[in-house]
């Protein structure tokens, strides 16, 4: 049709759906992006050039197939719905020039918001102090790095994070900023809490309850660090806030792929069996001790005050047909 998105937005999609582009706040500025790079298509040639209110329609058909790409993170509606919802103008260049605007200030604030984040979730962390990591995440790995550069001395053991084994993302990370890293398997987490003072971890979602919607094993990980009694803290910016889960709707856990689980070579040795690969699970609000965003920290069960403050009109889908 004609509100058939740029061949950009269609790659970004498709990038983000392969994982190519991955981890809940590259997801939100890639997105971002996309919508800016729609805006300038869509105002240079054909119907959306000359005519806004088919401009507007490209903008949410664009809209709408970033966001069937991956349904966990909610940071990818809350970038899409930042960005419509600052399109405005009578004429297809202030409609273009205001999404460009508006997508350029959000990857702004998203880069601000893990730099100031990074030094709250810092000031958990003692000079001396080894941390355990699950998955990659940038805004754990912004309090570490926050750390660092505070002149404090951290170690990690880095889990690997079956089966796309992020962790080896993260282990490069730390190492590059000098961080001493072991890398472990998985299963192997429980024996090294034991040598580990705190656990960090990022979320995709933070549901209204303080339930922490992370990489699938983060909830089991949480069991266990509080069972040895090492805190744990998720690093997670205000764009990782659900704002459905104010009314009581759940946050949908993605389920991927068996053929990252087992390797379809080997599927048919195996014969008939059942192959499930959830992406991602929830952490009750119990067993994390804090949520560290760019606004402060808090216990899980406070977080709904921050929610009502920042979505108190309720959250509307601009992108709607
Ligand atoms: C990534 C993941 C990360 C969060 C937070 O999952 O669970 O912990 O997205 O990342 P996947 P960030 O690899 O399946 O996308 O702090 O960078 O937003």
């Amino acid at each position: 049709t004609e509100h058939e998105p740029a061949d950009a937005v269609r790659e970004t999609a498709e990038s983000i759906a392969t994982m190519e582009i991955r981890g809940a706040a590259t997801i939100a500025s890639a997105a971002a992006e996309a919508l800016a790079v729609q805006a300038s298509k869509a105002a240079e040639s054909g119907p959306t050039a000359s005519d806004p209110e088919a401009f507007r329609a490209s903008m949410r058909a664009a809209a709408r197939t970033l966001r069937e790409t991956r349904p966990t993170a909610v940071s990818l509606p809350n970038a899409l719905r930042y960005v419509l919802q600052r399109m405005e103008g009578g004429e297809v260049d202030e409609l273009r020039r205001s999404v460009v605007d508006a997508s350029e200030a959000f990857v702004q604030q998203l880069d601000r918001a893990q730099e100031d984040l990074g030094r709250v979730g810092a000031n958990r962390l003692a000079d001396g102090d080894t941390v355990m990591t699950h998955c990659h995440s940038t805004d754990a790995l912004a309090c570490v790095e926050a750390a660092v550069e505070q002149g404090k001395s951290i170690s990690a053991v880095v889990k690997e994070t079956r089966p796309r084994q992020q962790g080896h993302i993260t282990a490069e990370r730390l190492r590059d900023v000098g961080v001493p890293v072991t890398l472990i398997v998985d299963s192997a987490a429980r024996r090294y809490l034991d040598e580990v003072d705190h656990v960090v971890v990022g979320a995709d979602s933070i549901a209204a309850d303080g339930g922490v919607i992370n990489k699938i094993g983060t909830s089991g990980l949480a069991v266990n660090a509080r069972e040895r009694g090492v805190p744990i803290m998720t690093a997670a910016q205000t764009i990782k806030l659900h704002p459905e889960t104010l009314t009581g709707h759940t946050v949908e856990i993605e389920m991927r792929d068996e053929s990252e689980v087992i390797d379809p070579e080997d599927r048919g040795s195996i014969g008939d069996i059942a192959v499930e690969n959830p992406a991602f699970d929830v952490t009750p609000p119990r067993y994390m001790d804090a949520i560290v965003t760019e606004q402060g920290q808090f216990p899980p069960e406070s977080i709904v005050t921050l929610m009502r403050e920042l979505f108190g009109e309720g959250a509307a889908e601009p992108w709607a047909e």
